[in-house]
């Protein structure tokens, strides 16, 4: 049997072969069949096939692109066109991206890879693409006007440079960037480390996703493009929860995340039951003396962080934008505060007007994730996601990453929920309950009054509603 190491080193060898062999420029002339991806769901790891080995990283709810040798050259094929992105199960957005999906797919090559990118331009308009991050030289660096002619409609362009640093790059277009962006007009780019790197750790698990935002109103499909701060769905790869699928590893692996931003705030991107340190930015590796450990790491506008991590406890645990309102989905922003608010008897006074008049938010938001709302077609919940103990309340930037002992290695199936322990879940206490110490009561303070306490003043907090800028 051959294993896994003796094919690549064949590989390898192969290519080594073919590199050296003299071809002309015209055996080269035809382009790469584009490959198109028609689902959302999260594919597995692309093996390489020929070039130098390296283990492959999984786009959450994308891919990676396949690419063609050509003499030595990594050919891949981009297409930039209007596409039907599914955002969650049932719910669809017309956007921008590349073959058939927005973000586009991962393109995965090794250091020192000579790479040439065909880039066919579908759009209704003039496109490039900007390779974030690389080394190249400076007229593949894809600015429009800048280092290049944009590409007209209908025309395919050709970038060609070496890979020559490894680490975690982003693609976009520089081209009409803010409504190209907006639309959804995005990639990943890995470059593998052509040998052992001091600083880059072999992992059993490498993820990668895109943080991404939109404006798309209720009951429509096309996100508005003029929005700067305003945006109404905050996704993990152009996916918003519960349609984001969980990270599944092996108890015990190395894991590493790989998180870029493209939107235009800060995600403060959250790990539950773990520290991870980050080991690096789209700048390059870590230095080891500059990781420390978090469980909280800010990717602020146009940075990647990868972040990693033992996966050493068992669980289903919560992966997600620690920005309250970025787990949440459209709706919902521009209402005011009810907390604590009795309208009763408002209401009663409205409902013989409308009969399906409803208060909403008095006793907090949660009962809008089990409300069953008329919702424009097309709309996702603000809230929504059943879990095992009913509903998760989130939306948007959230994830669960699923530690489990029995997950096979390479295995990154869905195990279904975790199966807790007996006695490890949080219970209700039915026993007596002791009263709360008060201040007001003797000896509930440690220092006394100096006067007697005055009458009680109760104030009542009202937040303004309508917060735009979070
Ligand atoms: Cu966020």
């Amino acid at each position: 049997m051959v294993s896994r190491r003796d094919f690549f080193l064949g590989a390898t060898a192969i290519t080594a072969a073919v590199a050296t062999s003299a071809v002309s420029r015209t055996s080269m002339a035809a382009l790469p069949e584009p490959v198109i991806q028609d689902q959302a769901g999260t594919m597995p790891p692309l093996q390489p096939q020929d070039g130098r080995p390296y283990n492959p990283v999984v786009t959450l709810n994308g891919w990676t692109l396949p690419w063609r040798m050509n003499a030595g050259v990594k050919e891949f094929h981009l297409v930039a066109e209007p596409v039907v992105r599914e955002l969650a199960p049932g719910y669809k957005a017309h956007l921008w991206g590349y073959n058939g999906q927005s973000p586009g797919p991962t393109i995965e090559v090794v250091e020192g890879d000579r790479v040439r990118i065909y880039v066919t331009n579908k759009l209704p308009e003039h496109t490039s693409i900007h390779w974030h991050g690389q080394r190249l030289p400076n007229g593949m660096d894809g600015v429009a006007g800048l280092t290049q002619p944009a590409i007209p409609v209908g025309k395919t362009f050709v970038y060609e440079f070496v890979a020559r640093r490894p680490g975690t790059f982003m693609y976009h277009p520089h081209a009409d960037e803010m409504v190209q962006m907006a639309m959804g007009m995005m990639g990943f780019w890995v470059t593998h480390p052509k040998h052992h790197h001091p600083l880059i750790s072999e992992v059993d698990r490498d993820f990668c996703f895109l943080l991404n935002a939109y404006d798309i109103e209720p009951g429509t499909a096309t996100p508005k493009i003029m929005t700067m701060l305003d945006f109404n769905l905050w996704t993990f790869n152009s996916r918003i929860f519960p349609g984001i699928d969980p990270l599944v590893v092996r108890k015990d692996d190395r894991v590493r995340v790989r998180v870029g931003n493209l939107t235009m705030t800060n995600h403060p991107i959250h790990l539950h039951g773990h520290e991870f340190e980050v080991t690096g930015s789209d700048g390059g590796p870590a230095p080891l003396a500059a990781r420390w450990p978090e469980v909280t790491t800010d990717v602020a506008v146009g940075q990647m962080r990868q972040i990693e991590f033992i996966a050493d406890e068992e669980g289903d645990w919560a992966l997600h934008c620690h920005k309250s309102h970025h787990t949440m989905n459209a709706m919902g922003h521009d209402a005011p505060t009810l907390v604590g608010v009795d309208h009763r008897d408002l209401a009663r006074k409205i409902a013989k007007l409308v009969p399906d008049y409803m208060v909403m938010g008095e006793r907090g938001m949660a009962d809008m994730a089990e409300m069953q709302m008329p919702l424009p077609e097309n709309t996702a919940p603000m809230m929504t996601g059943k879990g095992p103990f009913g509903s998760v309340e989130m939306g948007g930037m959230f994830t669960v990453l699923k530690v489990r002992k029995e997950q096979a290695p390479g295995d990154y199936h869905d195990p279904g929920w975790f199966k807790h322990p007996q006695g490890t879940v949080a219970y209700e206490w039915r026993g007596e309950l002791a009263k709360p110490a008060r201040s007001d009561q003797v000896g509930g303070q440690s220092m006394p009054l100096q006067r007697p306490a005055e009458p009680e003043v109760e104030v009542h907090v009202r937040k303004p509603g309508g917060h735009a800028g979070h």
